[in-house]
């Protein structure tokens, strides 16, 4: 009898405060603040995305931790700058010693241990180490389907571009290691078939909602999309569709997937408690030209502090419960896993957050919690920290470098030729006025008198900032070991091209 009491009173109180919502999250990869129809873009085809920003809340603001891949995937999944975890300089690479340290907790952690059920599907690139010491599978994912890198990180030849045995645009010679395709911890295909690679991703994802949808578990699916990064591919039913060339294709073949998460969310009837969180994890690589993305309004892309580099598109959808706008206020990658974590009940990992609870602002048009953002470059170097540092609507630049991956346009503050450049007084810009960084409001270094108490608070921030960051040992100077690079044949010779399996069966 007392024991039914219970039961009872425990259904009472799950249904008043609301069952923890499912969460799906989509990382897009190299894509720019200019790349999507809502966000501008004349001849993107982006409907889903599109959908998403009318009915959901739309950022113009929001900020991801790095320049580059690693960082940023870092970042989204601990709440935490990529200095604390050691994700720089730079990215891992197949043969990467180093990874997320397994000290790092996770927001998959984090929401498992909610009773959640994980799964990750796309690209990780957060390391892959000894005996995949780094996968996601150790990082709070009871699933995962995919590449452990970057698409470009394989040898060219690996790549199955369309129409079949066309050349990959571009040079494509970073490679290292025959792309794998993961079941958890398992490689079932090598090289990556690109043209069926999506579908298969979608097959998964929608089994996964599926399947936590009819056991009533609530679920987190982490979607980190190879879409849009180069060199861009699609899968037959979407080459040729976009009058946005390659480009767009890749990018229609992204905003579809989108379409059929959104769906199986429809079918298993539980888009009253599903929550959609969209952005990119770094500026477009402009250096491709025509194929590549872009940053739309903003100065430079990939690789550069400037707003290119690091401000993306970001939207959450969630059906019913948050309510269409679009927002300026200050958001980053940073406040994913303490905003998710908050939705789920779930308490807080106990290690230095650097990111806000931000349910407030999405569910009731509150205030968000942040006035500052940090932008550090691909290159972290303790001794210089920050290079630049928004403050409200003032962005400090201390420091500006162009890069490879932002050659091309005409502004030549991006280009690999403009060397680093330290700014005392900073570079200020006014991004409520100025989005674009054009306009420097201390020109000729001097400090109008209505400038200097900006300028005192933003050096005073700096300064805080700066003496309380730990900087955790850096996991991407670990150094390479060539026979770390995953071979689904790992007695194999001559790697990599004997490393080659269909569905876990080696192929002659
Ligand atoms: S990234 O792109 O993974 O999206 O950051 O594929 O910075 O040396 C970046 N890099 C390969 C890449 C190398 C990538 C670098
Ligand atoms: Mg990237």
């Amino acid at each position: 009898m007392a024991k039914w009491i219970l039961i009872l009173a425990g259904l009472f109180i799950h249904s008043v405060s609301g069952s923890p919502p499912n969460i799906i999250l989509i990382f897009a990869d190299d894509l720019g603040y200019g790349d999507l129809g809502c966000y501008g873009h004349p001849t993107s085809h982006t409907p889903n995305l599109d959908m998403m920003a009318a009915k959901g809340l739309r950022f113009t603001d929001f900020y991801t931790t790095g320049a580059v891949c690693s960082p940023s995937r870092a970042s989204i999944l601990t709440g935490r700058y990529q200095t604390r975890s050691g994700v720089y300089p730079g990215v891992f690479y197949p043969s990467s010693r180093g990874g997320l340290p397994l000290s790092e907790v996770t927001v998959a952690e984090v929401l498992k241990s909610q009773g959640y059920e994980t799964a990750m599907v796309g690209k990780w690139h957060l390391g892959y180490g000894i005996n995949g010491t780094f996968l996601p599978t150790r990082q709070g994912f009871q699933h995962f389907l995919g590449v452990p890198f970057s698409h470009d990180q394989g040898p060219c030849q690996s790549l199955t571009c369309f129409p079949p045995n066309t050349r990959c645009y571009g040079t494509c010679d970073l490679g290292e290691a025959l792309l794998p395709v993961f079941m958890n911890e398992k490689i079932i295909q090598q090289p990556v078939n690109f043209i069926d690679l999506v579908p298969l991703y979608q097959e998964f994802s929608k089994s996964f909602i599926r399947e936590a949808a009819q056991n009533q578990k609530p679920f987190f699916l982490y979607f980190a999309s190879h879409h849009t990064h180069y060199p861009q591919f699609a899968s037959a039913k979407y080459t040729g569709h976009s009058p946005r060339g390659r480009y767009g294709d890749a990018l229609l073949e992204f905003d579809g997937s989108v379409g059929e998460l959104l769906q199986a969310v429809w079918e298993n009837g539980i888009q009253n408690n599903t929550l959609f969180f969209f952005t990119s994890d770094n500026g477009p690589e402009t250096m491709r030209m025509e194929r590549g993305g872009s940053s739309g309004l903003l100065k430079c892309g990939k690789s550069t502090t400037y707003e290119g580099g690091m401000r993306e598109p970001a939207i959450a959808y969630w059906h019913s419960k948050i309510k269409p706008g679009v927002t300026s206020k200050l958001a980053s990658v940073l406040d994913i896993l303490p905003t998710f974590a908050s939705l789920a009940g779930a308490p807080l990992p106990n290690k230095t957050l650097d990111g806000y609870d931000l349910s407030k602002l999405l569910l009731n048009g509150g205030e968000s919690p942040r006035n500052t953002f940090h932008y550090y470059p691909p290159s972290i170097d303790p001794a210089k920290g920050i290079f630049a540092l928004r403050f409200g609507k003032y962005k400090a630049h201390f420091y500006t470098q162009g890069a490879f991956h932002s050659e091309t346009t005409p502004d030549a503050d991006c280009h690999i030729t403009a060397g680093l450049t330290a700014h005392d007084p900073p570079l200020l810009f006014d991004l409520d006025t100025d989005p674009a960084e054009n306009y420097n409001l201390l020109k000729g270094g001097r400090v109008p008198k209505d400038l200097e108490p900006v300028l005192n608070m933003i050096l005073q921030e700096r300064d805080r900032f700066q003496n309380s960051m730990e900087y955790g040992e850096s996991q991407t100077n670990l150094g390479k070991d060539p026979s770390l690079r995953p071979c689904c044949n790992p007695e194999c010779t001559p790697k990599p091209n004997c490393c080659r399996c269909q569905e876990g069966r080696s192929q002659k």
